[in-house]
């Protein structure tokens, strides 16, 4: 039998770092190879890890043929807000990168592959509450349009050539592991890391922006429970909805408030205000529910209380 052999791809970023602790948990440290354009960071620390630039078609079919891969998690891209600074540089990254990777899994005849999307898919035509599974919409950005179009190309690749690619529309990611970069959702990481320093935090949104978001364990789960879930159970190959909490600026930082008595928050909103309110407020993730039983296990409240106590005892970790 084919063993799995995995690729991370991005494996230093945000999702990486976590996503790439818990492949290796389950299918063993050197069934799976990091890669990433940045030097080594924690996802390549002691195992396998190869410098990758995911737009060298040549380099990614090489290295998937030597080391006989048999998954791909692509997750290089540039997100919402760095996108808008270089939109060319957003496309290409992350058009050239999926159609790269769908290309070589498929000549590779690689059993799966596994591909983000994100709520960004949704403009401001597509409802905002409970935004349903399957609903044309414009996004408002080159992200968010690079995610619609990989969406598709997603579903050519099955529907064409058989190849079995998955896909889950992330909202705003929280982790304490790794922080993000360039996305508009990023405040929600911030603050924690300003809250438990400085006691106060800066927003670039403005009170009462709703946005959809998700604990990064939750998030893990549901790459491994969408990656296991059988092939004939689902029905969506574009990308799935996927739901965990909705909040604004101003309930987090009372959230917040009541772990950091005294935490202040003020707001400066700037150009990414414009990206949060073409995106929906919240998200319907029934299909998924029902076709691979997704269900979320962290509210605001376990997601707040947990990040900081994690915060902080690594913070006093580094201090000693
Ligand atoms: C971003 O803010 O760009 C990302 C996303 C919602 O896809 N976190």
């Amino acid at each position: 039998m084919n063993k799995t052999k995995v690729l991370v791809i991005g494996a230093c970023g945000q999702i990486g770092v976590e996503l790439t602790e818990a492949l290796r948990q389950k299918y063993g440290r050197y069934q799976v190879i990091a890669a990433d354009i940045r030097e080594k960071n924690k996802a390549g620390d002691h195992y396998l890890y190869v410098k990758l630039d995911v737009t060298d078609k040549s380099k990614l079919l090489m290295l998937c043929r030597e080391e006989r891969i048999t998954q791909i998690y692509l997750l290089a891209a540039m997100l919402s807000a760095s996108g808008e600074r270089d939109p060319a540089l957003a496309w290409q990254l992350n058009m050239d990168g999926l159609l790269n990777v769908l290309d070589v899994a498929e000549k590779c005849e690689m059993d799966k592959v596994f591909w983000p999307s994100s709520i960004a898919v949704f403009g401001l035509d597509a409802p905002a509450q409970h935004t349903p599974q399957a609903n044309a919409s414009i996004p408002s950005t080159v992200y968010g349009i690079s995610k619609a179009s990989g969406e598709y190309w997603c579903h050519y690749y099955f529907e064409k050539y058989g190849l079995d690619v998955r896909s889950l529309r992330f909202p705003g990611l929280i982790s304490y592991k790794s922080p993000p970069g360039g996305g508009t959702t990023d405040y929600a990481v911030d603050i924690f890391h300003k809250a438990l320093a400085d006691g106060r935090y800066l927003c670039f949104l403005k009170p009462g922006t709703m946005l959809p978001m998700m604990y990064m364990p939750d998030a893990i789960r549901a790459v491994l429970e969408l990656m296991d879930a059988p092939a004939e159970k689902l029905r969506v190959r574009t990308s799935y909805n996927l739901s965990a909490m909705s909040f604004t600026p101003e309930v987090l930082g009372a959230e917040i408030g009541k772990h950091i008595g005294d935490f202040k928050l003020d707001y400066l909103p700037d150009f990414r205000q414009q990206i949060a309110d073409t995106w929906p407020d919240s998200i319907d993730d029934y299909d998924a529910r029902v076709d691979w039983a997704w269900q979320s296990r962290f509210g605001l409240k376990e997601m707040v209380r947990d990040m900081l106590e994690n915060l902080t005892r690594m913070t006093s970790l580094s201090k000693a």
